[in-house]
């Protein structure tokens, strides 16, 4: 066999560790690398039109498949343009490697044409960023960027000089396994004993779980069952934990919904499961707290905290299980019930307009009706906007459906290039991005990527001629809409002359059928629905500081909308509660 280069050689590792595909634009100094995929068939360079794009898709595969991901830029600009989206790939917790090719290594310091220092440039939204700078240094530094982004859940970045990539590559003394899976962490002895003192204590305990209790839906209502505990939940443990769920109080935040609120403040002990909910205002300071994360430093930072539990959410619950005393008095649990289908059913009355004939279409009737035509296992990739709205409202999860989106980093344009990683993790899903029309314009450049790999992804536009989200903050504050205004393109128009399926829809009546034909199509196709910029009402109450940057709220306050099929949920929830 002809002797390696150091591309050769770092495309088979990649090869080991599971890497299917690499998205990026080739250039310059990747060149070696992106020929050493060429003629690797067990891996495909996927060629995007921007590299954010590539590292969202990226971020996206990896939370679809929970294994590590991969991406590249070309030296300079090419790789600067990953930034973005390997920030939310870090924050997303999502194993992604990075490709960061750099210029000759002979220039390196010395203001060379595109020198930018990657490893420093990415250092912030990674757990491991370094520099190749010897072909004898390539795979123990690649396998140790492999362990990190695995082992640490996040991002690694390498950064390969062109010249070093196309040198041979030195025999390997040893191959080196790698980590593919993460152990489960069980928490010490001393805090076990704690939480089930402090639990047995308490007469109203509430849990509060995020995307942390991915894979313990049974453990948690267990659990819940066994110690009559209200479920609320984050935004991205919806998904995991709101289905199936006898226990169910709703969301928190200014987007929540139901009784979260109340369960979390009007419990003795509260415990967060798997869960950085970012809010803290919406978090109580008068009740204890206990929290559960398998991350130590995440511990605490959001809120006081009476007990800090270092441990997988899964190998807790099955240590707590056991030990616990079943609890007979569910008063507790029962109010909050009734208390959440109360307040959904006080949503639903207040929202009174006939959304279905409204025109300009209402936005929360797309995406209700999306709800109820999407395949149960679509996965739908979400807009930072006011789609982050209507998925957390109307989209209903059942355990098989995904829903990801820029939750952490609040990104826009993110909807997009995550449903091309989505959906090339399987081309038979479903896979539905609900853009805004910021968003979408912001990286369209893309969609020509759907049409290149014929990449059957359904994009639902929610366009309403503005950046909808920054209108309500400005309302919010009293200032008078600026620089939101979106001169948009029949964007159904512009699908079509990509070469894929794209229609408009402009009137309530059409849009069940537009919408049927659209995720019937094999193809990539764009429904460019026109929909109301002045969608979501106030309340009166909500101030300015509680919108602003999503980060400031201070209340109770949740924007009034529709809540989709929860109430149905909540209503069956408290069918069997007596005496209320
Ligand atoms: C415009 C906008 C508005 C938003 N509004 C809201 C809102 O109103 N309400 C809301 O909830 N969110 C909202 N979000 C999302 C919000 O910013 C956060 O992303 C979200 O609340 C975090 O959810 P989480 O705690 O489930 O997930 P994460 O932040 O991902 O936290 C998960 C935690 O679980 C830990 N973990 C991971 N695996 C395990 C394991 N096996 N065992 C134990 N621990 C584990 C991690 O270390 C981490 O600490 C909004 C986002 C946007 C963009
Ligand atoms: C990259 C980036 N730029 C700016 C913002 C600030 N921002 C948050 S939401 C938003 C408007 C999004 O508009 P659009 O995609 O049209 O969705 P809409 O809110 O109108 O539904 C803006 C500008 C951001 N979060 N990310």
């Amino acid at each position: 066999m002809a002797k390696q280069n150091v591309a050769e050689q770092f495309v088979d590792i990649l090869v080991r560790a599971g890497v299917k595909r690499l998205y990026g634009v080739v250039g310059d100094s990747l060149n070696p690398v992106v020929d050493a995929i060429r003629r690797n068939s067990a891996i495909d360079w996927i060629h995007v039109r921007h590299e954010e794009t590539a590292a969202f898709a990226a971020g996206a595969e990896a939370q679809i498949t929970g294994k590590l991901a991969a991406c590249a830029g070309s030296c300079g600009p090419g790789n600067l343009h990953l930034i973005n989206g390997l920030y939310d790939a870090h924050r997303s917790m999502a194993p992604v490697l990075a490709l960061a090719s750099q210029i000759p290594s002979s220039e390196i310091g010395l203001g060379y044409f595109q020198e930018t220092h990657p490893e420093r440039l990415f250092q912030e939204c990674s757990h491991y960023s370094e520099l190749i700078s010897s072909p004898k240094q390539m795979p123990r530094l690649l396998q140790t960027a492999i362990q990190h982004a695995v082992g640490q859940s996040g991002v690694s970045v390498v950064s390969l000089p062109g010249d070093i990539a196309a040198e041979p590559a030195p025999e390997r003394a040893a191959e080196t396994a790698l980590v593919t899976s993460r152990p489960s962490v069980r928490p010490g002895d001393a805090e076990i004993e704690k939480l089930v003192e402090m639990i047995d204590e308490a007469d109203k305990v509430t849990l509060f779980c995020g995307s942390g209790t991915a894979g313990a839906h049974a453990e948690v209502m267990e659990f819940a069952g066994k110690i009559k505990s209200p479920i609320g939940h984050a935004l991205r443990g919806k998904e995991w934990i709101q289905y199936d769920n006898p226990y169910d109080v709703g969301m928190s935040g200014l987007l929540g919904y139901g009784a979260a609120y109340e369960a979390t403040h009007e419990c003795d002990l509260l415990i967060l499961i798997g869960t950085d909910f970012p809010y803290n205002a919406f978090l109580p300071d008068d009740v204890k707290i206990a929290q559960i994360d398998v991350r130590p430093e995440h511990l605490g930072r959001r809120s006081k905290l009476d007990l800090a539990v270092w441990g997988d959410a899964k190998e807790t619950l099955r240590c707590l299980i056991p030990r616990v005393k079943p609890k007979g008095d569910r008063k507790f649990l029962d109010r909050m019930l009734k208390k959440h289908a109360d307040a959904l059913e006080g949503v639903v009355k207040a929202y009174t307009r006939k959304v279905e004939k409204q025109v300009p279409i209402h936005p929360e009737y797309v995406a209700s009706v999306l709800d109820e035509l999407a395949d149960e296992d679509a996965v739908f990739t979400v807009d930072t906007g006011m789609c982050n709205v209507w998925a957390a409202r109307y989209i209903t999860p059942n355990g098989r459906r995904r829903v990801i989106g820029s939750f952490s980093h609040g990104s826009m344009a993110n909807a997009l290039p995550m449903a091309i990683g989505a959906q090339f993790t399987d081309t038979e899903r479903q896979v539905i991005s609900m853009s805004g029309d910021g968003g979408f314009s912001m990286l369209m450049g893309d969609f020509l990527t759907l049409v290149q790999y014929d990449l059957p992804v359904k994009v639902v536009l929610f366009n309403n001629s503005s950046l909808g989200m920054v209108e309500l903050e400005m309302l919010v504050a009293g200032l008078p809409s600026y620089g939101t205004t979106n001169k948009n393109p029949d964007f159904a128009a512009v699908a079509r002359a990509c070469g894929a399926y794209g229609v408009r829809v402009e009137k309530p009546k059409d849009l069940e059928g537009a919408l049927k034909a659209a995720l019937k199509h094999k193809g990539p196709a764009l429904v460019d629905v026109v929909t109301d910029p002045n969608a979501l009402s106030i309340p009166p109450k909500i101030s300015a500081e509680m919108v602003t940057g999503f980060a400031l709220s201070a209340s109770k306050i949740v924007l009034d909308g529709g809540v989709g099929r929860m109430l149905q949920m909540a209503r069956s929830n408290i069918r069997n509660v007596r005496g209320l």
